[in-house]
């Protein structure tokens, strides 16, 4: 079976996500490096791939796609077996809670998480300061998340239930980033959070994944 391609570089969260899944089933994958300095996100092949110029975009044979948890569904679907079953599929029950929890992650705690990354991390590269209080404010969004999570995870051992999944997985690349931020001790008021978020960064696949993210962040 020919390798899948993954268009974007690891250093981007959004593009790790995908990787993460590929890794956990085992997956041959070639990651395509998309030159965002020549502004190739913004080229007419780029745009064929992915309309709205963004990374990651995916291609398997003739199937092309955008959107990281899409993808990410489409691979852990594909790749599915008894053993590695990520989303639950063939039990409606599970399967809604992992959409439930893809869903928060998605609208509630991924653009808290975004917005203080990209005050701390990309306006100071792009020469602007940062803006103190859109951090603060997602700061306070985001323990408001936090704490829904701290409730969930005294209750059930993963967030969609007593099984890892997805929703879990989804959920390492702006953290990532956010313990290397001087905001992380914001973690340490969660235990049951801190202790899901340590087993999910013991899994070799996302140790893998981490290890791509620092050889291509620049
Ligand atoms: C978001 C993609 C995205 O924002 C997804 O794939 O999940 N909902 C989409 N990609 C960013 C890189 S951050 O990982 C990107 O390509 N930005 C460049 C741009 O918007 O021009």
């Amino acid at each position: 079976m020919a390798a899948v391609k993954v268009f974007g570089s690891a250093a981007f969260t959004n593009v790790t996500r995908v990787l993460v899944c590929l890794e956990e089933v085992g997956a041959e994958y070639e990651i395509v490096q998309v030159d965002f300095h020549a502004r190739e996100h913004k080229g007419s092949g780029h745009l064929a791939r992915n309309p709205f110029g963004q990374v990651p975009a995916f291609q398997d044979g003739d199937l092309v796609l955008f959107q990281s948890r899409a993808i990410s569904r489409y691979v852990l679907r594909k790749h599915k077996t008894d053993e590695v079953n990520l989303l639950r599929e063939g039990d409606p029950e599970e399967s809604a809670l992992v959409d439930v929890w893809m869903d928060v992650e998605a609208l509630n705690f991924d653009t808290a998480m975004h917005a203080v990354f990209y005050q701390h991390r990309v306006a100071p590269a792009l020469g602007r300061t940062a803006d103190e209080k859109i951090i603060g404010d997602n700061i306070e969004k985001l323990k408001k998340v936090l704490d829904v999570y701290e409730a969930r995870l005294t209750k059930h051992r993963y967030l969609a239930g007593d099984f890892l999944s997805l929703a879990d997985l989804s959920h390492f690349p702006e953290t990532h980033y956010f313990m290397g931020m001087p905001y992380a001790a914001v973690l340490d008021a969660y235990p049951r959070v801190r202790a899901w978020l340590k087993e999910l960064f013991a899994r070799p696949a996302v140790k893998k994944v981490i290890s791509l993210m620092a050889k291509d962040f620049q």
